[in-house]
């Protein structure tokens, strides 16, 4: 397989390029880097350290999508909206991690864990489209409870990393803490990045606001698990912030099921699903990071970074039929790097893959 990773100067296409090299996608024979003309001729096998071979880095125009099997994009939307169905049209599946195609009804939004289904037959298009960070996560640990009940509503609150913001975000991040660290002054609301200072501090906003006062992350959390869990009529509400957080988005997720649920079951459905960590009770916790997840701990272990990670996992105190879970996850990996290129797996597995 020739595979193509567009966007690879990026906190994601390195994240990709990885992975790759861990051996994720068996038959890879040839890696191609893309990414804006600056980085032409880049080597980032060296300087991300890998074993694989990766060829120097292209640049965009000049990339030829007909020498390539698959194209992973992770460049932003307008990129994969102006190149996206030209690679697709030369005949490369491409699986795209941005928000461009993700809503379209011939565009399949796969989370290998949840729908595999939706690869049985070719993209119509060529395209696959990877979901939000958040969604990912939150679907992961969603789709095992439908075992104990079917779901009525969720209510997600999300706590989101600077990494979601890409290298700027990070920068931002690193920044901003160093200069209040310095004597900066803390009222100075400077824009950045994420709009104000991030740094010892949690922003409630993240994307755009519509007319109602949603940000345009809170609509993904809403629109994308009902396409992937196949559940249009789900009602899902969310709020999303950015916090000061390096890596690792975390979620606080209520579940409200049409009839009783117990967390003791629940566990048991999380633990038997593939990929997944549970934390808690009945297992005793040995140190502070096995008590419950935590984003510095899960995104600092190279095998912790490919789980999804749930804990306490509790009871509605006023609604039987509801719980309470803790969901963190690497949003660099598993939100993004790890679920595009399970999808490149899982399609090359499929009777329809030449
Ligand atoms: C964030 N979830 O944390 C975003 C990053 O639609 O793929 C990924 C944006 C997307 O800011």
């Amino acid at each position: 397989m020739n595979i193509a990773v567009i966007g690879a100067t990026g906190v994601v296409g390195r994240e990709c390029l990885t992975l790759l090299d861990s051996g994720l996608v068996p038959g890879v024979d040839r890696v191609v880097p893309v990414a804006s003309g600056g980085s032409a001729g880049r080597d980032l096998g060296a300087e991300l350290g890998l074993n694989l071979k990766v060829e120097p880095v292209v640049a965009l125009e000049e990339f030829d999508p007909s020498t390539v099997d698959v194209a992973v994009f992770s460049a932003g939307a307008p990129i994969s909206t102006a190149y996206g169905p030209i690679v697709a049209a030369a005949g490369a599946l491409v699986v795209d991690n941005s928000s461009a195609f993700r809503m379209d009804d011939d565009v399949p939004l796969v989370v290998p864990q949840v729908n595999p289904q939706a690869l049985a037959t070719r993209p119509a298009r060529g395209i696959v489209a990877n979901p939000n960070c958040s969604t990912i996560q939150l679907v992961r640990a969603l789709h095992p409870l439908r075992d104990i009940g079917e779901i009525d509503r969720v209510i997600v609150s999300s706590y989101q990393s600077a990494s979601g913001g890409g290298l700027r975000g990070l920068e931002q991040l690193a920044d901003t803490t160093r200069g209040l660290l310095d004597g900066a002054d803390p009222a100075d609301t400077t824009a950045g990045r994420f709009g104000p200072p991030l740094a010892f501090n949690l922003i409630p906003e993240i994307g755009l606001r519509d007319d109602d006062g949603h940000s345009h992350e809170e609509r993904k959390l809403r629109r994308e698990p009902r396409k992937i869990m196949d559940l249009p009529g789900l009602r899902v509400a969310a709020t999303a912030v950015r916090v000061a957080v390096i890596n690792g988005h975390s979620e606080a997720v209520h579940v409200t099921f049409t009839a009783p649920v117990r967390p003791e079951d629940a566990r048991g459905a999380l633990r038997a699903a593939p990929d997944l960590r549970v934390y808690g009770d009945p297992e005793p916790a040995g140190s502070p990071a096995d008590a419950y997840p935590m984003p510095r701990f899960v995104c600092s272990s190279p095998t912790e970074r490919r789980l999804v990670h749930v804990g306490r996992v509790r009871s509605d105190p006023d609604d039987p039929h509801a719980l309470w879970m803790w969901v963190v996850a690497d949003n660099l990996t598993v939100g993004a790097a790890l679920n595009a290129l399970q999808i490149v797996a899982l399609a090359a597995g499929m009777p329809w893959w030449r």
